[in-house]
């Protein structure tokens, strides 16, 4: 039986634009987990990339595939990532234009992972000097750094992004890598201080615990015993079998040095990380009338890296103290990871200030849902609700829109616009965001249950949110009174309503000024803004940084890598139908099938198109008055094209097939070589 199977039986199909033109999800799926089980995880919608999630290393990223896809037409070769970043590259050669690669998919799909893969292929592949390899290196080096300090070990991902990154990757006129620019989005600082059950803090705490050698260990103060440390037991799993914290400690550190930090950076950097350790162990005694006071020194002493008095009394109650305590080490930890990708780029900065052209990556926290979900997992949600309306508006709005306008016949395809939901959080005056501000200038007087108030009076009728006493008619499953649900595209996440903005604690950080670690001076500056003048709250400065990078790449040139999680137990070999289906589903993969199926691959403006083109009949063009449409028209009569190969619109020629146009490209670069070897035989012996 199973010899009898034909390839195609076996492997699948390599682009689902190629399967039947009725494809059901059931059959989208069949493809999938076909190929899946015959470690083909990567799969095409078109130019777009589904990869799945394999759980074991594969035998398919090595120096020799990667030369192998060099150069190679997109649908010569089985469907790979590297396939996907060569012709990214060669586009932006040949167009001189920027781009962006969008990673997507809920956490623990391989997005990360997805966009280590198209580093590294850039850093192999592109054109190398001795000084071009500098950059190479750091760019490659600057990836185990940001791990260690903003990923962690949670229930999804023992390797869990916790902020947000955008990468550009520099490139000069001769394809280079000539430089890079990291910009990061909301670092989850609660994490420091506390960690759900089954989790870890970032790994650099337990890298430096494990891995920090003696010397440095004794100088910091710590014991190499991540037990006693209050800040890394909480989630009761200090060791994790997919990590050795030891040998990673040793890329970090060899990482840091090419990435240039300095003896002084390092120790300065690795001395915040055992203040904050030291920190967390702090504890407050009651004095007699109910203040917390300090009587342990010793800690204090490491905890702030510098000296107090002894017997230090505090303002506050023991609850207060602890919860400034945490606050301090959140601020230092969020604020020196802002140091050092700051550090980062200045390591990555080209100087040259010729034309460059740049490949952006996006690698983001996916959607996550927990037992419990707070303010973090809201702002990471917000954010792929965000991502997941930009894929709408770039794909299948922009798309049909675009038929639409250059009058191409069209039937058009139903899909879920998630902007419902995105305005549910962000509108102005009644999103979720501006009624948690207003909330947050009534210090003292808010409360988690006005803010769910506020918001069951305002946003009580809307058909993605629930609370306990809207009832749930929506979701039918029971809520507590402080909770709220949001129906997310990705699915019904339930949040505790404790989002509200926390008090800050000015004379804390006015201490920290004092402090002699140059990277903590230089993180709470003295012209910090005034306290009474009240800042952008979290959430608002959030959906401000999310709006910028919505413009950043929206000047771009997209490309889609789609990731998938195939079983929640991150195990190899397991294909979980029901979750994999969810996925295709909520990613729009679909849709994004049927649009492209019925659409066309490729578009270009007649004049581009003629432009770049008209050398394959060079005999019409030195008496040619007609337009760039006309001049097009005969163009393609001359190459050939069938009718149903391409359609003419107002003003752009769209190109059903990429093999279409990749035939006539290759008939213009073998045009252009005989060219050039005419003109070089012409001009010989001169
Ligand atoms: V999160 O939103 O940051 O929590 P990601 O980034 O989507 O998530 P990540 O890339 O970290 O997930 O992948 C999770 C784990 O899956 C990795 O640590 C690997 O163990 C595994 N993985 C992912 N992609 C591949 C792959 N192409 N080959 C082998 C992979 N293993
Ligand atoms: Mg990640």
């Amino acid at each position: 039986m199973e010899a009898s199977l034909t390839a195609r039986d076996r492997v699948g199909i390599q682009d689902f634009v190629l399967l039947d033109p009725h494809t059901s999800e059931s059959a989208f799926l069949d493809n999938l987990r076909k190929r899946f089980h015959e470690n083909l995880i990567y799969t095409y919608i078109g130019t777009l990339l589904v990869s799945v999630n394999p759980y074991k290393e594969l035998d398919i990223y090595s120096k020799k595939q990667m030369d192998t896809y060099m150069g190679v037409n997109f649908f010569e070769l089985p469907p790979h990532i590297y396939a996907l970043a060569d012709n990214v590259f060669r586009t932006m050669q040949s167009e001189f234009n920027n781009h962006f690669i969008l990673i997507s998919g809920e956490s623990g799909a391989g997005k990360t992972e997805a966009s280590k893969k198209i580093l590294q292929f850039y850093a192999v592949s592109c054109p190398s000097t001795k000084l071009l390899n500098n950059v190479r290196d750091r760019l490659l080096l600057s990836n185990p750094v940001l791990e260690a300090f903003g990923n962690a070990k949670t229930l999804k991902n023992d390797n869990s992004s916790r902020f947000g990154k955008y990468m550009d990757i520099q490139f000069d006129h001769q394809g280079g890598a000539v430089g890079g620019h990291i910009l990061s989005y909301l670092l989850e600082k609660s994490r420091v201080v506390h960690q759900n059950h089954g989790e870890r803090n970032f790994h650099i705490f337990y890298q430096l615990v494990e891995g920090g050698e003696e010397d440095l260990l004794r100088w910091l103060g710590l014991e190499r015993n991540c037990k006693n440390y209050r800040y890394l037991v909480q989630g009761d799993c200090a060791k994790v079998s997919s990590i050795n914290d030891k040998s990673d400690w040793k890329t970090v550190r060899k990482a840091l040095s090419v990435i240039e930090f300095s003896e002084s950076d390092t120790e300065h950097l690795f001395g915040i990380i055992a203040s904050v350790l030291h920190l967390g162990n702090i504890k407050f005694d009651v004095d007699a009338r109910g203040y917390a006071t300090l009587n342990n020194n010793q800690e204090i002493c490491w905890g702030f890296l510098i000296r107090l008095k002894p017997k230090q009394r505090s303002p506050f109650s023991v609850d207060h103290a602890v919860y400034a305590r945490d606050a301090l080490a959140k601020a230092i930890y969020g604020r020196t990871f802002n140091w050092l990708v700051n550090k980062i780029n200045e390591s990555l900065a080209n100087k040259d200030s010729s034309r460059k052209t740049v490949i952006g990556l996006l690698d983001i926290y996916g959607f996550e849902v927990f037992s419990v979900n707070s303010f973090e997992q809201f702002c990471i949600n917000y954010c792929n609700e965000k991502l997941q309306q930009l894929f709408i508006e770039l794909t299948l709005k922009s798309e049909q829109e675009e038929y639409e306008m250059e009058g191409i016949e069209w039937e058009p395809v139903p899909y879920f616009n998630n902007k419902i939901i995105c305005d549910l959080v962000e509108e102005k005056f009644r999103g979720i965001i501006s009624l948690l501000d207003e909330e947050c200038l009534r210090p003292g007087e808010a409360t988690d249950i006005t803010f769910l108030e506020k918001m069951e009076e305002k946003i009580g009728g809307h058909p993605h949110f629930v609370t306990h006493k809207l009832g749930d008619q929506k979701t039918r499953k029971t809520l507590d009174r402080g909770d709220f649900r949001l129906l997310h595209y990705a699915g019904e996440v339930t949040y505790c309503s404790d989002l509200l903005d926390y008090y800050s604690f000015p004379v804390i950080f006015k201490v920290m000024r004092q402090s002699k670690n140059a990277i903590i001076k230089h993180c709470f500056p003295s012209t910090e803004p005034d306290s009474k003048r009240r800042p952008e709250t979290v959430v608002t400065q959030f959906k401000s940084s999310l709006v910028g990078l919505t413009e950043i790449l929206m000047s771009k040139e997209p490309w889609y890598v789609r990731c998938i999680k195939p079983n929640e137990a991150k195990q190899p070999g397991h294909f979980n139908d029901v979750l994999v289906r969810h996925q295709v589903k909520y990613l729009g993969l679909m849709e994004h099938l049927r649009v492209r199926r019925a659409g066309f691959a490729y578009r270009r403006k007649y004049e581009i198109f003629l432009q770049r083109y008209k050398p394959l009949c060079p005999d019409t063009w030195p008496n040619w008055k007609g337009t760039a449409a006309e001049g097009v028209q005969l163009l393609i009569k001359h190459l050939g094209y069938k009718p149903d190969e391409y359609k003419m619109g107002r003003t752009k020629i769209f190109i059903r097939h990429p093999r279409t146009l990749f035939a006539t490209e290759d008939a213009f670069q073998v045009c252009k070589h005989k060219l050039a070897t005419r003109i070089q035989a012409k001009y010989k012996g001169f």
